[in-house]
């Protein structure tokens, strides 16, 4: 028998943005009591490990004993995990089609939740979910997302992600939007080309997803297993919201692996202008959403051809989003630096799997003339700790007798304040 691992809940204190203190186990910070002019919502993600990807990759698992491997004793696990935690959003991945079908969507639909999916294009077995509470959200949009693209050769895999736009359900007050991600990015080392085009994809269909009225965005939660470290050219364009990428070799945009002799630097521009997203990371041809007339006509006013891009930046190496995303985890012990791990099995322990969000800003003055979308801000009230490979080598790596998947859930707990 393996013994359980302990993760506790931190609570978070963020008054002081540069200062983000962690308050230990059970202590609530005071100006965080719930109050009727917030709305808090919980969000999970995790990577449950697909049955059929196990079984085609067994070499990753030959440290655990051959009994946690089965379906069948894996699956009662994540489910009473996924019970226990109680989130309000579920953003899932590797979720087999098969299985979501007969168990995991009935399952999750009795605890409460209504299920979205995208399966992954081709002959792949899995898919991402997006699951949430009715009685927390209505459903506004749902808008599957995928990668393989027929006409841009570069696009050649089968990874998807899925966007819904959630209503928040508050008695009596007016509420914006949330916007929730889900994806799984392709997991090959060596094609950080392929990485970054989805990524761009993706914050493309959030900005669109994410647009109010007014111009605005509304708050963001984007999840996954981005299969990218902390620190990785692709996790800093995520946080930073630019990238310069010349001279970099393809397989140094995730940090998976360390070589990358013999390896192509990406091209300028990484993908064709015939994907239709620009080097900011939207689309290029927007329909302006629909307005309505003093009439009361819903009518769709004419399509806005002009591209959001100014032509002298098509050429340059520099990739941007206008979103300010900012990760639930700092993926490195507070007091060590030794880093957390999301993932672990036997060929490598270390973080792909994040919960990003627009933060809520404070104090920021606008600069007169600077082109600035506004981002709907959430603030981050508390995250379940994380875990150090060692701790996860004591109880035999992952997945193990309570661990059920080669992934470890994330979870948050953010407030809208209204
Ligand atoms: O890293 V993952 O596991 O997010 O946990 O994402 C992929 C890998 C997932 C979907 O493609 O399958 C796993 N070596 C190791 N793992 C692999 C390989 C491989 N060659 N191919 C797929 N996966």
């Amino acid at each position: 028998m393996e013994g359980t691992i302990q993760r506790h809940w931190e609570y978070i204190c963020n008054h002081n943005k540069e200062n983000t203190k962690i308050l230990g186990d059970e202590n609530v910070d005071p100006v965080c009591e719930d109050s009727e002019s917030n709305f808090d919502f919980s969000v999970m993600s995790y990577n449950i490990l697909s049955q059929d990807l196990l079984e085609d990759n067994s070499h990753l698992y030959k440290h655990c004993r051959r009994p946690v491997l089965h379906w069948s004793f894996r699956f009662p696990n994540i489910l009473k995990e996924i019970k226990h935690f109680d989130a309000d959003v579920l953003c899932l991945q590797e979720v087999q089609e098969d299985h979501y079908g007969t168990e995991i969507r009935p399952s999750l639909e009795s605890l409460g939740y209504h299920c979205e999916y995208k399966m992954r294009t081709g002959r792949k077995p899995d898919g991402c979910a997006i699951c949430f509470k009715h009685s927390k959200f209505s459903l506004l949009s749902v808008n599957p997302v995928e990668f393989y693209r027929r006409d841009v050769p570069l696009l050649d895999r089968d990874n998807v992600g899925l966007v819904l736009l959630l209503q928040p359900k508050i008695p009596s007050a007016a509420s914006p939007a949330i916007c929730v991600a889900n994806t799984h990015l392709l997991y090959n080392p060596r094609r950080g080309d392929i990485k970054l085009t989805q990524l761009a994809m993706l914050l493309a269909e959030i900005s669109s997803v994410a647009h109010q009225k007014d111009g605005s965005l509304c708050p963001i939660v984007m999840c996954g297993d981005f299969n990218s470290v902390p620190g990785s050219p692709l996790y800093s364009f995520i946080k930073e919201g630019k990238l310069n990428y010349e001279g970099l070799a393809i397989g140094k945009v995730s940090g998976q692996e360390q070589s990358s002799r013999g390896q192509r630097i990406l091209s300028i521009p990484i993908w064709p202008p015939n994907l239709g997203i620009s080097q900011n990371c939207v689309y290029e041809v927007q329909q302006l959403p629909k307005v309505e007339k003093p009439d009361g006509d819903l009518t769709q006013t004419e399509p806005d051809k002009t591209e959001v891009l100014v032509t002298a930046e098509k050429l340059s190496s520099n990739l941007q989003h206008h979103f300010s995303l900012s990760s639930v985890y700092s993926h490195y012990l507070p007091d060590t630096g030794i880093p957390e791990v999301t993932t672990c099995h036997s060929r490598s322990a270390i973080t792909v799997d994040y919960i990003f969000y627009s933060a809520e800003k404070e104090g920021v003055a606008e600069q007169p003339g600077a082109e600035v979308t506004l981002v709907g801000g959430l603030k981050l009230l508390a995250r379940l700790s994380l875990l150090t490979e060692e701790d996860l080598w004591t109880v035999n790596g992952l997945p193990n007798e309570n661990n059920s998947s080669d992934h470890l859930p994330l979870l948050a707990k953010f407030r809208l304040e209204l």
